[in-house]
């Protein structure tokens, strides 16, 4: 699959103030805004087109755009975060995303759902029930999805954060997974990569066109997706990490 387009939006200032459970300590902002960038020049070599939206104080991790929306050829639905503090991300990325699709769909409450849950492999999405995505999230976007022939399998998270945390499809029947995904009988039929605990943060990558992303740092993560045949950038990820976020989380692509 060939992506033409992504959409990104610039960290502010409040981003250091955003959600996190980690113990990584707090971002150092002149870094996020170096480290976005060059995400920025990795996805342009990647030949996509790259829409870039100012920053918005009042949500701290509103660059984690990936949540916003759920985005197919040939329809939008615009999620229903499940964190409070990030709910009302969707009001800009709705008027964004219209300039792209007439056709948009709706996850409703008491329905939740965080794109960084939705993972797709050709035709069948996997949709995780995490803390930001529930049952009734998972269930709707599943609705939307087989009515329009897609195949949808809702996969229950033990200890990811979200779905895509621990796995990324790579094309041609294969995946890179880690953790509770290593053994998981819903992704037994494709070829695996498997990450190590230690090198878990690098199953959070993506293929871009002719390109995977990685964040940098993993090398035995490097060594095997080289192995696999894949061209490679490596990006400096240390200060979004931080905030519990991760390649896909940065970007919107389509
Ligand atoms: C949050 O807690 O919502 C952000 N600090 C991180 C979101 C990461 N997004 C993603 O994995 N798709």
């Amino acid at each position: 699959k060939m992506f033409k387009q992504v959409i990104v939006k610039k960290p502010s200032s409040s981003y250091v103030n955003g959600l996190t459970t980690s113990d990584l300590g707090k971002p150092d902002y002149e870094k996020v805004l170096v480290q976005h960038d060059n995400y920025i020049q990795a996805l342009k070599k990647c030949g996509v087109e790259v829409e870039y939206l100012l920053e918005s104080d009042e949500f701290p991790d509103s660059t984690f755009v990936e949540d916003t929306a759920v985005l197919t050829p040939e329809f939008a639905v615009i999620s229903n975060p499940g964190a409070e503090t990030r709910n009302k991300e969707i009001i800009e990325m709705e008027s964004v995303i219209k300039k792209y699709y007439d056709d948009i769909r709706y996850i409703k409450a008491p329905g939740t759902l965080d794109g960084g849950d939705v993972l797709q492999i050709d035709d069948h999405f996997y949709i995780g029930i995490s803390e930001r995505t529930n049952e009734e999230g998972a269930e709707q976007l599943k609705r939307i999805l087989e009515s329009a022939d897609y195949k949808a399998t809702i996969v229950p998270l033990k200890e990811f954060f979200h779905l895509k945390t621990g796995i990324a499809y790579l094309g041609n029947n294969q995946i890179i997974v880690a953790g509770e995904f290593v053994d998981h009988p819903d992704f037994d039929h494709y070829e695996k990569i498997i990450v190590t605990k230690e090198d878990e943060y690098s199953a959070n990558c993506i293929r871009v066109n002719d390109y995977v992303i990685i964040p940098k740092g993993y090398e035995e993560t490097k060594r095997k997706l080289n192995e696999a045949g894949y061209q490679i950038i490596e990006l400096e990820m240390s200060e979004f990490q931080k905030q519990d976020g991760g390649l896909s989380c940065l970007s919107l692509r389509f």
